[in-house]
């Protein structure tokens, strides 16, 4: 994912009040955070050659436009390596601890040691599937142009790899929380209708409603489980693709809640560590539901709610 916080985007937010109306108007130039300038505590800031690559891929980013095809990245030895790394260790995790629709999509596409997988392929596998597409995308972005891309059923991605001296949790999104994370789901029906309603809310959303948005997709796609019979299993992106956010939830550490869009969403931050409780869904098509009748209560102003004439 490439959303960015309050705390990153306030500045922007006047230039990007205006309303999305087509995917045209997703915005892929303004980066909030994540791109090239790496903070003080990023383990990669004081690693030259690690900042250089960033760079060099954040800049490649900024070129894709919509509709051409999307550049290969030529991953590195050490990228391949940490990819490698990632890959073993939730190898471990996953097949107890995801949602069966994650488990049946995971094999469409080609995950395996040895290679990073390209953005161009996934979208071969999306395309046959459920009609998503992923692009790259240099860092965080502001979230109307994020979560309006998923209204057009664009996913943003970034495509640099975490630092290798930390594999199993970053504190920002990359490609290997993008591809083992995001994108299988994405070729789940269920699931892209789910967070499609997320993208479509924002759509009629106010800056306001914006902010509610953003956090009812971090505690839904990044971080959200799902109940299956008696167990509760990951669906959120967060957790899917860290091992330690994994053993977390499976600990059974982390408190549970129902989530309920309509209510105020506690805050989130990337700086917060593993997560100190997961918002349930008892399935995909309830969660959906939940999503589309809070996305409806946003469609029309104020004043014009509750009219059964206009509705
Ligand atoms: N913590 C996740 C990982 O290690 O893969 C990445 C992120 C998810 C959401 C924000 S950052
Ligand atoms: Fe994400």
């Amino acid at each position: 994912n490439a959303i960015a916080q309050a705390s990153t985007a306030s500045g922007a937010a006047t230039s990007t009040s205006q309303r999305i109306l087509s995917i045209q108007d997703v915005d892929n130039g303004q980066i909030l955070g994540f791109g090239a300038d790496l903070a003080e505590d990023h383990p990669g800031f004081h690693d030259p050659a690690y900042k250089q690559r960033r760079t060099w891929l954040a800049e490649l980013a900024k070129t894709h436009r919509i509709g051409t095809p999307i550049p290969d990245v030529a991953y590195s030895p050490d990228e391949v390596a940490t990819w490698d790394a990632v890959l073993e260790e939730l190898s471990e995790l996953l097949p107890q601890h995801a949602c069966r629709e994650y488990l049946r999509c995971l094999p469409l596409f080609d995950f395996r040691k040895g290679k990073v997988p390209q953005l161009e392929e996934m979208n071969a596998v999306l395309r046959a599937t459920t009609g998503w597409s992923v692009r790259p995308v240099a860092g965080l972005m502001h979230p109307r142009h994020f979560l309006g891309g998923l209204a057009f059923k664009h996913f943003h991605s970034t495509q640099y790899m975490r630092h290798p001296s930390k594999p199993s949790y970053t504190p920002e999104p990359d490609v290997v929380h993008e591809l083992i994370g995001h994108v299988p789901l994405l070729a789940d029906p269920d699931y892209a209708r789910l967070i499609q309603s997320i993208g479509l809310a924002s759509l009629a959303a106010d800056d306001k409603q914006i902010w509610h948005l953003t956090k009812v997709y971090w505690y839904t796609v990044e971080f959200g489980v799902v109940r299956e019979g008696d167990q509760v299993k990951a669906f959120g992106a967060g957790i899917l693709s860290s091992y330690g956010e994994l053993a977390h939830m499976a600990s059974g550490g982390a408190a549970l809640e129902r989530l309920d869009p309509f209510q105020p969403q506690p805050r989130m931050s990337y700086k917060d560590g593993f997560q100190k409780r997961y918002f349930v869904l008892d399935s995909f098509a309830e969660g959906s539901e939940l999503l589309r009748s809070y996305a409806a209560s946003l469609a029309l102003p104020e004043s014009l709610r509750g009219d059964a004439s206009v509705a």
